[in-house]
């Protein structure tokens, strides 16, 4: 018996930073949320959902996930791209929202079921000096976090990716850009501290702890091959984007020269524009997110390719991406047979849970996600109504002689 969409609307608030909520509710009163968020280009988004893909739902069976999904994929001809890929994601999260409350089940056991007891997290480490990032780290190790990524800022710029600076947290430092922040950049002095810090962070940490790091797309691939190298000694669990994310055959060239685990993909939109660096076991990590690859319909397609190649998932879980993209993530983590690590930023933030309630506990460095029918997180509109959208930008990034760079 048909589940008709009846009602497609779209949510845009800024409880810290801005997020986009997409919301189905079909005939029968049953309602799902979806995350479609776009950091810097949201408006795109919410103007593609209510414009063009809303129109094409209404009266559509919420029980048909995968035809809705080659539905709005292969029908609207341009297909891929950030912006329809995002507004993609939204629906199909919600979709499987419905799909798990009317079942009376949560996600994860429509995917499969429990591969694991939990989700291995690893918590963001940063500094404005080597000392105070690895400060910094033994503070989250000591929260139970078994893994731990390490930013720490590049004497002589003023801004690094990554460090809070003299922010108190990610939604402080990019919650309101009205126009984008331009931030240096310069590989020799990024160079002349990022290897130290994992010297000095093994020598103090010890061996046990997983050490990450996020290249952020700064490096040419030799000098990306040079620092995966230099890094060796100190056994990263993963070097994150070490070059851009357009070139797939960088990693041809930086795998011939280093052993250091290669992780990439939070930019990535389909499985098209990853699969030879899947296929070739150019890296180890695939990084996409469901909000960024078309919802969880997507990201299991990517998924289950990469689980062919020996390539482990490690969802994109920035400040960036509501708390409805984490639990999604939490429901594919605990199914996929090749999952990896989940990048966790904390969920502590008071506005943050005014808007989006949820069940997901987070103990000794695992989450655990909601055995709540669906995806297990609401979304409170009037709580939304209070924290209204404001344009941000993420910055842009420039050498030091003024070309523009890869922020
Ligand atoms: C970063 C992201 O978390 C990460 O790995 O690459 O924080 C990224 O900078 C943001 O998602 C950009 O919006
Ligand atoms: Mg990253």
């Amino acid at each position: 018996m048909a589940v008709k969409i009846s009602q497609i609307q779209v949510f845009v608030c800024s409880p810290g930073r801005n997020f986009v909520t997409v919301k189905v509710t079909t005939e029968d009163g049953t309602t799902g949320i979806g995350d479609a968020t776009l950091n810097g280009r949201e408006m795109a988004v919410v103007s593609c959902l209510e414009q063009h893909i809303a129109p094409c739902l209404i009266g559509k069976d919420a029980q048909n996930i995968e035809d809705i999904w080659q539905y709005l994929y292969k029908g609207v001809y341009w297909r891929k791209g950030p912006v329809n890929m995002a507004a993609i994601a939204g629906i199909d999260m919600a979709l499987w929202d419905i799909k798990g409350k009317v079942a009376g089940l949560p996600v994860h056991q429509l995917l499969g079921g429990k591969s694991r007891t939990g989700v291995t997290l690893y918590a963001h480490g940063s500094g404005q000096c080597i000392d105070s990032t690895l400060s910094k780290a033994e503070h989250l190790i000591n929260q139970g976090f078994r893994a731990v990524r390490l930013q720490t800022a590049i004497p002589g710029l003023t801004a690094t990716y990554g460090v809070l600076g003299d922010k108190k947290d990610y939604f402080e430092l990019q919650g309101n850009r009205p126009l984008p922040p331009e931030e240096p950049w310069c590989t020799q002095k990024y160079f002349s501290v990022v290897v130290e810090l994992f010297r000095q962070a093994r020598k103090r940490l010890g061996e046990e702890v997983h050490l990450l790091h996020d290249v952020h797309s700064r490096l040419t691939p030799i000098e990306a091959a040079r620092l995966g190298k230099l890094l060796e000694p100190y056994h990263l669990y993963f070097l994150e984007d070490a070059a851009i994310a357009e070139n797939q055959n960088s990693y041809q060239l930086i795998r011939h020269h280093t052993t250091v685990p290669l992780a990439i993909g939070e930019t990535y939109n389909t499985l098209w524009e990853c699969k030879d660096l899947i296929q070739h076991q150019w890296i180890d990590f695939i990084r996409t997110a469901a909000t960024h690859a078309g919802g969880l319909t997507g990201l299991r397609k990517i998924t289950e390719f990469a689980n062919v190649f020996d390539v482990r998932i490690a969802p994109h879980g920035a400040p960036d991406l509501s708390p409805v993209c984490f639990a999604t993530h939490l429901h594919i983590n605990i199914w996929a047979p090749n999952f990896g690590i989940q990048e966790f930023v904390g969920l502590d933030n008071p506005q943050l849970n005014e808007v989006f309630t949820h069940d997901i506990r987070v103990e000794n460095g695992m989450a655990l996600p909601s055995d709540l029918p669906g995806l297990g997180i609401s979304f409170n509109e009037d709580a939304a109504k209070k924290y209204p959208y404001k344009r941000s930008y993420l910055p842009v990034s420039r050498l030091e002689d003024g070309t523009m760079w890869h922020w």
